[in-house]
């Protein structure tokens, strides 16, 4: 996505505005997310596009939760979200929420997962937000205006060489695609200095924007996992494409 004019919302006080609501937002829902997810020894699980694409009623409940205050706060805006229906925008803003990014470790009691908030007017990205509840880390971009960690900023890695890069990477719920994304990682794994999988490609990129990681890249994505991280990432100083720009799912990326 082209960093462009931001038209009505060059002003600053309205782009971090949005940051703050973002920040709010994913909070909120992950810390709410946290606290039932520790009262269940067993969670109820249903699947997906696949046997191991799974949703929980945390999900659902930290979506509704977003969507909620954004009817409330912000009723001309649209939404997209994981688990629910398009809301359309009469403001020209969209939100885009992914509740809870890396389920797979939400339901195994893995840490590296947290709720990922962006507002974007048009293929422009104004705002975002990633909060890992477990790992106590908040991550933060506005546009233009830089990107933090618990209110640090973050500076990504400016490391050239493949050689010694540290690459993160995730794979598809389909089977097939699986298959093709292995054979590729084992041909990378030789070239680098190692790969790593966290499970939360919003998690990623916020690596991405810390320097922890010096690469990442994934095929199959959906917006609302990269949304946040994307903004974050690039105004932590990083390189980041993805195509189809203006697609929701089936999204390559690399940063
Ligand atoms: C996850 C992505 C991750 C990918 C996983 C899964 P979810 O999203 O964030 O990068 O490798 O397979 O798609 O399903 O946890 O929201």
């Amino acid at each position: 996505m082209p960093q462009t004019d931001l038209g009505g919302l060059s002003n600053s006080a309205n782009v971090n505005d949005l940051r703050s609501l973002c920040i709010d937002l994913a909070v909120s829902a992950a810390s709410k997310a946290a606290e039932g997810r520790v009262q269940r020894a067993q969670l109820e699980t249903e699947t997906k596009s696949s046997l191991t694409d799974l949703v929980t009623e945390f999900d659902r409940a930290a979506e509704n939760f977003i969507r909620e205050r954004l009817s409330s706060q912000r009723p001309q805006d649209g939404i997209v979200g994981e688990e629910g229906l398009d809301v359309p925008n009469t403001s020209g803003l969209t939100w885009i929420i992914d509740p809870i990014d890396g389920t797979t470790n939400f339901v195994f009691g893995l840490p590296a997962w947290g709720c990922s908030v962006a507002v974007t007017q048009g293929n422009t990205i104004l705002a975002g937000a990633v909060h890992l509840p477990v790992l106590r880390e908040t991550y933060s971009a506005a546009s233009g205006r830089g990107a933090s960690i618990n209110g640090t900023e973050l500076i990504s890695s400016q490391s050239t060489s493949l050689q010694t890069a540290l690459v993160a990477t995730g794979f598809a719920y389909n089977s097939q695609r699986r298959s093709q994304q292995g054979a590729l990682v084992a041909k990378l794994l030789p070239q680098v200095r190692d790969i790593r999988r966290s499970g939360s490609a919003a998690y990623d990129l916020c690596c991405v924007a810390a320097g922890r990681v010096d690469a990442y890249y994934e095929h199959g994505l959906s917006i609302w996992d990269i949304a946040a991280g994307v903004l974050i990432a690039r105004e932590a100083g990083a390189t980041v494409e993805f195509t189809p720009e203006s697609a929701v799912t089936d999204i390559t990326l690399v940063a």
